[in-house]
């Protein structure tokens, strides 16, 4: 085994998903802090590794891979010694896949940045309503797809709950998950964060996020 290191930042929810997976796993890892306000990540040395510049991106025996998801994949495929948190199963791994997608495409990006990349890049202080709205959406896809199970694939965990635990712990004070209208994901959310390694590998960094989000955001218009 390669050593492994992990290029990201502590608020970047994706960063913390491979965290979370990382410590699932037990592996070792050098973790290579990237300053984004510095833009460390647009250095001709950076972008040669990972042309989109982004956080997180994974190095091991000189192989560069990111998007959190792909990294995650990766990280169950080369290294766990079972197959529970990415299931070699069709039906089960087409599940896994389906969450993923939904985090990528409706969670981080529809609800997370949406919010986030006006309010970082551009300084605006007001987020319009219909951007909360979103996030109570994807609440109410997520209630559904808990249903009756402890995780969000099952009764085991996956990666599908590291990947989305991610975002969703970094919402919820731009929009309180409300108990009556979604109780599953309220007590899913408070499960994943009974993991022995939730605070280090995810819930500092959503508060590191919570609290600039609250710094900068003034009003819902
Ligand atoms: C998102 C990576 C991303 O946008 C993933 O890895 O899951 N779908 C990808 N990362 C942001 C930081 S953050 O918002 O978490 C990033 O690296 N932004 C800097 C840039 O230049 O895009």
């Amino acid at each position: 085994m390669g050593k492994l290191v992990l290029y990201g930042v502590e608020p970047s929810p994706p960063v913390r998903a491979c965290k979370l997976t990382l410590a699932a796993l037990g592996l070792q890892y050098e973790y290579k802090l990237v300053k984004l306000l510095d833009g460390e990540h647009r250095s001709a040395e950076y972008v040669r590794k990972n042309p989109q510049h982004t956080v997180p991106m994974l190095e091991d025996d000189g192989h560069y891979i990111w998007d959190s998801h792909a990294i995650m994949a990766y990280l169950v495929r080369r290294y766990a010694k079972d197959d529970s948190l990415y299931p070699k199963d069709f039906f089960k791994r087409a599940l896994v896949d389906q969450r993923l997608h939904f985090e990528s495409g409706v969670v981080f990006q529809g609800c997370l940045r949406n919010i986030a990349v006006p309010v970082f890049y551009k300084n605006e202080s007001e987020v319009p309503r219909a951007k909360i709205n979103a996030i109570y959406e994807a609440y109410g896809f997520l209630e559904a797809f808990i249903g009756d199970q402890s995780y969000l694939c099952g009764e085991t965990i996956t990666l599908a709950d590291f990947s989305i635990v991610s975002t969703i712990s970094s919402l919820v004070e731009l929009a309180p998950i409300d108990p009556a209208k979604n109780p599953k994901l309220k007590t899913w959310l408070a499960r994943m964060s009974q993991l022995p390694y939730y605070d280090q590998a995810n819930g500092y960094g959503a508060q590191m996020l919570i609290d600039t989000f609250k710094e900068k955001i003034k009003k819902i218009i």
